[in-house]
């Protein structure tokens, strides 16, 4: 079966833009791949973070993981930093990495102005860490946004560039990007994409948001000039609303616009914020029946799981290299 290997950094809260762009795909992907998530936390600490809040993030992903339905029978669910094979393999990686190409990452461009004062080593090295993360599992398959296309891409780069170098390790990994939901844009800015990290939480519906703070985001969110609901070029914010609307509904675009045709907006952001608050009552109603105890059980196993496959692919890596003597 194909390996799938994807996962979400323990950084505030997921919202909207990460379950449609990413967490949604690894659903479907469960029933047909061999499939590992990831909390990715050692990827969190490129930012600061506040320890107990992080030690509580690191648990509300995995949490979140397992209320939209990664399903622990099926799929490995782990936390980075508990298979320490991750930072090693992070290491070599460097090795051959260039800092020439991680210098061109728009991540690492964006990051570090957001965060002039922390422009740190693992902010720059963060998409080799990334790589180490899919090529230690052999995976075929990275469902991401769109965001991340270009990280994927640095971790083919370095497999075919490792392979060249030290003989056939390891398998060349294909980002898996969905065409609708790939980028959900900020509700208060539709020309950027929707972030965890926005100056202001009116940029993104939380999956654990209070749903009349919800509803109250949606009727704030910015919209178009003109009044007909309508998606387009033209149009780019109802087109990021309708999108929202139709993957979370699961219904499509067209029929929405029928339906709202000759409505205006203000009608529109009404059944929109409907279909919001009922995805997150259902979310957030399975995310507080599961206890803690339960998700730290899952990841001792994950963790178990991963580390047998994380050591095997190690051991590979260091006999190519000279390493193991
Ligand atoms: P930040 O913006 O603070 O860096 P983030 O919101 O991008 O964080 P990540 O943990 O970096 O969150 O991303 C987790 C997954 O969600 C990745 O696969 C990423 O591509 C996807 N993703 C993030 N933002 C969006 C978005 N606006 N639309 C679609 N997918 C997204
Ligand atoms: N950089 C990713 C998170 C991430 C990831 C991964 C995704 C870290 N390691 C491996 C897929 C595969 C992000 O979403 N910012």
């Amino acid at each position: 079966m194909p390996r799938i290997f994807s996962g979400v950094q323990p950084t505030n809260n997921i919202h909207v833009g990460n379950y449609l762009g990413a967490i949604r795909n690894w659903l479907e992907l469960q029933t047909s791949n061999d499939c590992i998530f990831c909390v990715v936390d050692l990827h969190a600490l490129t930012v600061y973070q506040k320890p107990e809040i992080l030690r509580q993030n690191i648990l509300n992903v995995a949490k979140t993981y397992l209320a939209l339905g990664v399903d622990p029978k099926k799929s490995i669910i782990f936390v980075q930093s508990d298979v320490k094979e991750h930072a090693e393999l992070a290491w070599i990686l460097n090795t051959i990495a260039k800092t020439g190409e991680l210098e061109r990452m728009t991540q690492f461009k964006d990051k570090a102005k957001q965060h002039k004062e922390n422009i740190n080593l693992g902010l720059f090295s963060y998409p080799v860490l990334m790589a180490a993360d899919i090529l230690l599992y052999d995976t075929d398959g990275v469902p991401v946004g769109e965001d991340q296309k270009q990280h994927v891409e640095l971790a083919r780069d370095l497999a075919l560039r490792f392979n060249h170098l030290y003989g056939e390790t390891f398998v060349v990994p294909q980002p898996l990007i969905n065409r609708n939901g790939a980028r959900v844009m900020g509700l208060d800015d539709p020309s950027k994409k929707m972030s965890k990290s926005a100056a202001s939480s009116f940029n993104y519906i939380a999956l654990l948001d209070d749903v009349k703070v919800a509803e109250k985001k949606i009727m704030r969110a910015v919209t178009d000039s003109g009044s007909e609901v309508k998606a387009g070029i033209e149009k780019p914010a109802l087109t990021n609303l309708l999108t929202i609307y139709s993957l979370l509904a699961d219904r499509p675009i067209k029929e929405i616009e029928a339906e709202y045709s000759g409505r205006g907006y203000g009608d529109f952001k009404k059944g929109l914020a409907k279909v919001v608050v009922d995805f997150l009552v259902d979310f957030q109603t399975k995310f507080n029946n599961i206890a803690d105890a339960e998700v730290k059980k899952i990841l001792d196993a994950g963790a178990a799981q991963a580390r047998k496959l994380a050591i095997g692919k190690i051991q590979e890596v260091k006999e190519k290299i000279g390493l193991l003597i």
